[in-house]
């Protein structure tokens, strides 16, 4: 069982029981997760959210390092989370990075955690949300996850964080960049890294024909997307990152738009999740995987129509409730 009382003061070893915890598969540790998740909810929401994306190679884990040791510095506990759907030990990943975040791993204020290898209902996403309520419970004051871009994962990213950043290289223009289409208007934050060396022309370059690009995109929030520049390896203008996402965090704490944007993303996760149960039920239920290749033929030759197909199917599904 989980000791509620370490986990919430804050205990490292109590907090990755809980995780280990929220990540099982098995249907008796679901509902304990459940009831965990649901007793430590007051302690929750307490901390900055922050999206970390970016192709490999553009320096996440590097950035990350420089960043959440600037953090620490400032006296913040801070999570690192990820967000793959591929295999943790496969290249890119958290774990197979743990070398770059050296320092930030050996910190007593910092928590470094990999990707759930897998999730059933929800995936590896409601995984991460739920490691994210558990970590703020245990007092952590700023949660990056991380996502390297694969599937559907930026998306996923992006709907679970207060502020989702984009990582991008010095090369001005977004052939180049290997960004899927989308992710930029995602963004409330393109943070150009690398800037140093021979590069930091070129950055300005890009960083001014991103600038001029987000003016072309309409916004429907109070914030407006900044784009920034840095280098995570030379630690050149890492508080200037965080002075911009610390500056969101007042602003949108002030207005109400940060517990507007988490209350949304908590009930798209609820009908997500409904869908999703719905869709278990419907394929679990032995009279309608019954009847599912009869209706599935049926329409496919023309002798009934989708709509009633669809009709049967959920009738069957809720016909035998009453009995139970
Ligand atoms: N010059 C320079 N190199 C960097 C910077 N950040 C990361 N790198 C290098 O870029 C490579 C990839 O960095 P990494 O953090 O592993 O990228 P990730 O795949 O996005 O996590 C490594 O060789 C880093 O040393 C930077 O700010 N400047
Ligand atoms: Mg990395």
């Amino acid at each position: 069982m989980i000791d509620i009382h370490a986990l919430t003061s804050g205990n490292s070893r109590a907090l990755a029981k809980a995780i280990t915890l929220v990540e099982s598969k098995k249907l008796e540790h679901r509902s304990q997760a459940q009831e965990l998740l649901e007793a430590v909810l007051p302690q929750t929401g307490n901390s900055i959210r922050i999206g970390i994306t970016g192709i490999p190679g553009v320096g996440k884990s590097t950035f990350i390092e420089a960043f959440g040791l600037y953090l620490v510095s400032q006296g913040k506990r801070v999570a690192v989370l990820a967000v793959d759907p591929s295999s943790p030990i496969a290249g890119g990943s958290i774990l197979g990075d743990k070398t770059r975040m050296e320092l930030l791993s050996r910190s007593n204020d910092a928590f470094i955690r990999p990707s759930p290898s897998e999730g059933s209902l929800g995936g590896v996403a409601l995984k991460t949300r739920e490691t994210m309520l558990l970590c703020e419970a245990a007092g952590y004051d700023v949660i990056l996850v991380e996502t390297v871009g694969v599937g559907q994962s930026e998306y996923e990213v992006a709907s679970m964080v207060d502020f989702f950043m984009v990582l991008m290289l010095p090369n001005a223009g977004d052939e180049l960049q290997g960004i899927k289409k989308g992710i930029i208007e995602l963004a409330d934050a393109l943070v150009i890294n690398k800037a140093d060396g021979e590069s930091i022309n070129l950055a300005e370059q890009t960083r001014r024909h991103y600038q001029n690009a987000l003016h072309l995109l309409r916004h429907n929030s109070f914030w407006t997307p900044q784009v920034m520049s840095c280098s995570a390896l030379k630690q050149e203008n890492i508080e200037a990152v965080w002075g911009m996402i610390s500056g969101f965090q007042i602003d949108a704490t002030k207005n109400g738009s940060l517990s507007e944007k988490r209350a949304r993303q908590a009930r798209e996760w609820m009908s997500k999740l409904l869908h999703e149960m719905l869709d278990m039920k419907l394929k679990e239920h032995p009279q309608v995987k019954a009847e599912m290749p009869l209706l599935n033929q049926k329409v496919t030759n023309g002798e009934t129509t989708p709509f009633l197909a669809a009709q049967r199917l959920i009738e069957l599904l809720f016909s035998d409730k009453k009995e139970t």
